[in-house]
């Protein structure tokens, strides 16, 4: 009895409100931010709470937690994470980053445009054109290099503006503080994926963006072990409305998932480090392969929006892509077929490296005549720069070029 009171004491003390000191610097929010101590126990991890349901004492009388497609504290505690690392002030986590994505799809009608990157992953193009198009919704799929081009697109029915920077695979920056100041000026929704680039690297909402998606999938999770989808907004009114979308059509994430999300995240400043070295280690070798046609990183001073790049970002990511000259289909299967340490695998973000070929693996659902205006080209490979030896990678990269 007297442990259990000297315990009970001991918890009472420590913080078990959301710890949501604002000052904090972003390595410390990464393990502690809007994070408080599990109530029953004191448990530093929230634990997996594997619960559909929760007890009430007479109907509506519940700790906060009635079902758990409506609120689960797993959930919870990475949402409250998700909110902090991006510096906003509500998060919600989602079974894909699709999932994500298609929430925000949500808040439009028939009749309603999008403005979006023309170069973006293949599975949002497909969500965009073969599910919401159906729906009445007109996409425009442009380059947002110079994002003066998007005024060209705004008429009375634009609700949102879609921008994924870094983009995939082509590694095209976006000016996402110009975007915002466009989307400002014609009251439009301005929302950044920012999967590529992770708030280690660019805060969004902090160059004036309204929602923040992620696939969670990447490098938040970090473990190639899970699937999950985030946003992450300022406003209370959209928050709202998203957290409804989120509890109509249900597509939340599991408590397990949940869990290994927030654990990843606890990690991301430190493998981050990593991965930006690591892909510049990368970037830098290839770009001297006589083999090598292009290399696409937004850290070369040559990159077309270097400098919007070196103003947004804290530094370039571990992503590379690149083309071989002759831009031979065959050579390109070759190339990836050879590599024994990066994974010829679909994905992105784990500590593990990784090598696809966009023509054929993410970006197969874009017609061809369509990716090959973005420079999806046949000899195109993209690299996820994990964080295992630099000169390891670099060696992998050699032989197989060889
Ligand atoms: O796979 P999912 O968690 O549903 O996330 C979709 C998604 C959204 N946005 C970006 C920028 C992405 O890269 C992805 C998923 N991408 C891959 C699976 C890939 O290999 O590029």
């Amino acid at each position: 009895m007297e442990t259990f009171f000297c315990f009970r004491c001991t918890i009472s003390r420590l913080k078990l409100e959301n710890n949501n000191y604002k000052k904090m610097k972003f390595n410390t929010k990464t393990i502690h931010g809007k994070q408080k101590y599990d109530p029953a126990y004191g448990a530093v991890m929230p634990p997996i709470y594997q619960t559909s349901t929760y007890a009430q004492s007479t109907p509506g009388g519940h700790k906060g937690f009635a079902y758990s497609r409506s609120h689960n504290p797993t959930r919870q505690a990475l949402e409250n994470a998700f909110a902090s690392i991006e510096n906003g002030a509500f998060g919600l986590a989602f079974g894909s980053g699709l999932a994500a994505i298609d929430a925000v799809m949500k808040l439009l009608k028939s009749g309603d445009e999008v403005i979006s990157t023309n170069d973006l992953y293949g599975g949002t193009y497909r969500l965009f054109t073969s599910i919401f198009e159906g729906f009445g919704i007109k996409f425009h799929f442009i380059g947002m290099q110079n994002v003066a081009n998007i005024e060209d697109y705004i008429n009375d029915n634009t609700k949102l503006i879609w921008v994924e920077t870094p983009t995939n695979p082509m590694m095209t920056i976006i000016d996402i503080k110009a975007t915002a100041a466009i989307a400002e000026k014609h009251k439009l929704l301005l929302a950044v994926d920012n999967t590529f680039a992770t708030p280690y690297l660019q805060q969004p909402l902090d160059l004036g963006a309204d929602i923040v998606m992620h696939s969670a999938t990447k490098y938040i999770g970090g473990h190639s072990d899970l699937v999950l989808g985030a946003l992450v907004v300022k406003d209370k009114e959209l928050a709202d409305q998203l957290y409804f979308i989120q509890n109509a059509s249900g597509a939340i994430c599991g408590p397990q998932d949940a869990f290994l999300a927030l654990r990843g995240i606890k990690t991301l400043h430190v493998r981050m480090q990593r991965h930006c070295e690591n892909g510049k280690a990368v970037a830098e070798y290839l770009a001297s392969h006589p083999k090598v046609e292009k290399v696409y990183w937004p850290g070369f001073e040559d990159h077309p929006n270097h400098d919007i790049a070196k103003s947004q970002m804290n530094d370039f990511g571990g992503m590379v892509s690149f083309t071989t000259k002759g831009n031979n289909y065959e050579e390109a299967i070759k190339f990836v077929e050879k590599l024994k340490i990066f994974t010829l695998a679909e994905s992105l973000g784990g500590v593990e490296s990784l090598a696809g070929h966009p023509a054929s693996m993410t970006h197969a659902s874009i017609p061809k005549k369509e990716r090959e205006k973005t420079g999806v080209v046949d000899s195109l490979i993209r690299l996820s720069v994990g964080i295992e030896d630099e000169e390891d990678l670099v060696s992998d990269l050699k032989q197989a070029l060889g």
